[in-house]
């Protein structure tokens, strides 16, 4: 029985060989339609910007070559950031796709020309991503993957306007699970880290486009709160939100993960130990899916992640005593 659901080989760009989720129609002709992730399918915009593009289709259930210069690669990588990211909410967090309605967003390759970005769209219901321009990759790595599709997410629960704080706040939820994905899929090709963008090199400088250790690394991106900390632009006031997370997860100061170091400064000069990535994760969606809202601010994102750290763990807890220190040490007082 050829026609279905199958398993595909990927020669990804940025994962090694990776299996796909695929689908063969009567004519024996596969398609790059993941049934068992909510009907997930990658499209070709053959550089175009505007329409759904067309779906990726072979003869043979073999895809790319892990290179960019394979058109179908792109698509691997695309392909397997949605599948990592889906089987990521679901094995973790108990969430069928984005809405937790079991139905897969679309995901577009090859956007544009020369297209240094990527990008979630409610109107698609889609992520979308360019090849980049000069010496930057295609944009789609596992972490840049996972910030698009947890766009959707972010969308779909507390909705958390895209300016001002809880702008920075939607765009620093993107970069937490982004890390939390890569730390899930751990692959023995793309090593799991703080970073985000590590293998785009998008300014050509072989720099991540941030750092969650410490966010001010990239030149712009906010270390600690302060008056007006809504008004640097999204991606700069995430770093707030970023280095929490880390600092939740694990701790300040000097310390080397898979082969890279970090150095994660506080605000007050404490130290703290981390409660790992797993519990801060967990934390975080719990308050992204049941506290916060469209406006919540990084005050209030305080408070409703220490209310979702006593729902998890108890009021009197270790971990509810961390989350209030990790936001103390980014200057959110309580
Ligand atoms: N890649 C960017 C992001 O997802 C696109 C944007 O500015 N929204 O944050
Ligand atoms: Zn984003």
């Amino acid at each position: 029985e050829y026609q279905g659901v199958h398993k595909g080989t990927g020669h990804s760009m940025y994962s090694g060989e990776v299996k796909l989720g695929t689908t063969a129609d009567k004519g024996r002709r596969y398609s790059l339609v993941d049934a068992a992730r909510g009907g997930a399918r990658t499209h070709d915009m053959n550089n175009g910007q505007s329409g759904q593009g067309t779906l990726l289709t072979s003869r043979r259930d073999v895809w790319g070559d892990g290179t960019p210069g394979n058109r179908e690669t792109a698509a691997v990588d695309a392909h397997h950031g949605a599948a990592v990211t889906w089987d990521y909410f679901r094995d973790v967090h108990g969430r069928q796709g984005i809405r937790g309605d079991g139905e897969a967003a679309l995901t577009r390759v090859h956007y544009g020309n020369n297209y240094s970005n990527a990008f979630w769209s409610d109107g698609c219901f889609c992520m979308t991503y360019g090849d980049g321009a000069g010496n930057a990759k295609p944009l789609t790595s596992v972490d840049v993957a996972a910030h698009e599709m947890v766009h959707g997410l972010t969308s779909a629960t507390a909705g958390l306007i895209y300016a001002g704080e809880s702008g920075g706040l939607n765009e620093a939820t993107s970069d937490i699970f982004a890390a939390a994905v890569e730390f899930h899929v751990d692959s023995p090709v793309d090593r799991a880290d703080y970073h985000v963008g590590e293998l785009i090199d998008i300014r050509g400088d072989g720099k991540p486009l941030r750092y969650m250790d410490q966010p001010s690394r990239d030149g712009r991106s906010l270390d600690y709160w302060r008056p007006g900390a809504g008004n640097v632009g999204v991606h700069y006031s995430s770093g707030i939100g970023n280095h929490f997370f880390y600092l939740l997860a694990e701790g300040s100061g000097k310390k080397e993960i898979n082969g890279v170091s970090y150095d994660s400064p506080t605000y007050d000069g404490s130290e703290l130990a981390g409660i790992g990535i797993d519990k801060a994760a967990a934390i975080w969606f719990k308050a992204l899916t049941e506290q916060m809202t469209s406006t919540t601010d990084y005050q209030d994102a305080r408070r409703a992640t220490v209310t979702a750290a006593g729902d998890l763990y108890g009021a009197d807890s270790a971990e509810v005593r961390a989350v209030a220190a990790a936001w103390t040490a980014v200057n959110v007082t309580g």
